[in-house]
């Protein structure tokens, strides 16, 4: 790999090797765990994140890690949120298998599975590896495309919500990757908790990583109660869009949806399919989150609750996201950029880590609770994205940073706290290692430019 690190004050090419042994030492013969412990099996939007970091230097292995997760996708085109290992045991990640029940349903595929998706971010991946693969690019597009854009009309014809500007509802906390996030609290705390289905369910989460950075047990009941709903009624969409509890119009799934349109169009290149329809597509997914999500007031996307209409008002790094888009109107662009360096995120201040996943001046803002305050690689990738896409290159630049600063100090943990830096959640993280890859990677080229 051509690329010496810059990122780091220490020795960067120590880093550089741990991450890659990280990849190395989570692969699986055909695809990555987010991490041993915690999450033994392969995750749909880890993958993409993975195979981002992959192509840098196992190319052929981030084809792999791709094609197999499409081994997993449903005949409706869905890519599920998890595609299981049969060789792990099935209390060794819970909800596994013998919860999920996929192979009950019509238009499973062979291998199990669970029934919820998660953000697309797999079109772009697929996009940036055959930019890499020279003389396989186009076998690999041709393998790959169909399956993705099954996947976006998966999202299309299932998913949408037609009242509201057919934008991509998600159905679980869970799919949107986010699983945490205060957004949520309003819809999730409409549900039901049970804790009694403790007495027949228990988490292994708690195994790895402790209570207090991970959902509290009420809102693991939540969790559990609406995905045996959507399984019991056999993971039927005209049924959980017309009675499912949780219905949430998610910016940054729906950002990410309208990305992978522009990745399609890409990809189309390569196959010698018209590219045209999936510009479209993105311009419509842009246009109706411009119109039902953007608040004009708080300068950032709300969520929705598209059961009760109500915007969702938390400032969450979500409502950031859509800055990946280049077709944004050029007032949003400013304005999300004005929240991005404002008190809410201080994502130019120097001390300040990475980007927080909420609102730091939110009473509820919690530095080490998942998706409650603490940075992530993979949401402040994407803004380093968003903002190069805007011509925001000092701002990417300092967040880039940020990245190598905070695993070169805590390591490649799963998320960081903001401010301190200190590391949190699993260790040894899949995405992170891939995405301090990418970033070394970035940085290398545009020294070469
Ligand atoms: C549930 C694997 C996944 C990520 C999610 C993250 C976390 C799972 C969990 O881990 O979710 O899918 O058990 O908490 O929230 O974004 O894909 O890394």
């Amino acid at each position: 790999m051509d690329m010496s690190p810059e990122l780091t004050s220490g020795d960067g090419d120590q880093l550089l090797r741990k991450a890659m042994t990280v990849l190395l030492t989570n692969w699986r013969g055909n695809s990555t765990v987010p991490s041993r412990g915690l999450y033994p099996h392969q995750w749909s939007w880890d993958s993409a994140f993975i195979a981002l970091g992959l192509q840098h230097c196992f190319p052929r292995r981030a084809a792999i890690e791709l094609l197999s997760l499409c081994g997993g996708q449903w005949l409706d085109g869905r890519i599920p949120h998890i595609v299981f290992n049969p060789a792990v045991s099935d209390e060794a990640y819970f909800p596994g298998p013998s919860f999920w029940r996929s192979a009950a349903q019509d238009g499973s595929p062979p291998v199990a599975t669970s029934g919820i998706v998660q953000p697309p971010v797999h079109a772009h991946a697929a996009a940036a590896l055959t930019r890499r693969l020279g003389v396989r690019a186009q076998s690999f597009a041709e393998r790959i495309y169909p399956r993705l854009v099954a996947q976006s009309g998966y999202l299309r014809q299932r998913r949408t919500v037609l009242d509201r500007g057919n934008l991509a509802a998600v159905v679980h906390p869970w799919e949107t990757g986010l699983d945490n996030s205060p957004a949520w609290d309003a819809p999730l705390h409409a549900v039901p908790a049970d804790l009694g289905l403790f007495n027949t369910y228990t988490r292994q989460d708690l195994a790895h990583a402790g209570a207090g950075e991970r959902p509290t047990d009420e809102d693991y009941a939540r969790y559990i109660r609406l995905a045996l709903a959507y399984r019991d009624h056999h993971y039927d969409d005209d049924w959980v869009r017309a009675e499912g509890e949780f219905l949430v119009l998610d910016p940054a799934f729906n950002a990410l949806w309208a990305w992978s349109e522009l990745a399609l169009a890409d990809l189309a290149g390569h196959v010698g399919t018209d590219p045209t329809p999936h510009r479209t597509e993105a311009r419509r997914i842009t246009d109706a989150m411009v119109e039902e999500l953007w608040s004009e007031q708080h300068s950032i996307f709300h969520a929705r609750d598209a059961r009760t209409g109500q915007a969702l008002d938390e400032r969450t790094v979500a409502g950031l996201l859509p800055l990946i888009l280049p077709d944004l109107p050029d007032s949003v662009v400013s304005g999300l950029i004005s929240t991005l360096t404002g008190e809410a995120f201080r994502a130019q201040d120097e001390t300040i880590h990475g980007v927080p996943s909420f609102d730091l001046t939110d009473p509820r803002y919690d530095a080490q609770r998942y998706w409650r305050g603490p940075t992530w690689l993979n949401t402040t990738w994407l803004l380093i994205n968003g903002l190069q896409a805007h011509g925001h290159h000092e701002l990417a630049r300092k967040l880039t940073d940020d990245i190598g600063r905070l695993t070169e100090r805590a390591g490649l943990r799963e998320y960081f706290n903001p401010t301190t830096g200190s590391g949190h959640g699993t260790d040894d993280f899949s995405w992170s290692a891939a995405l301090l890859i990418d970033s070394i990677a970035s940085l290398a080229s545009h020294r070469r430019e």
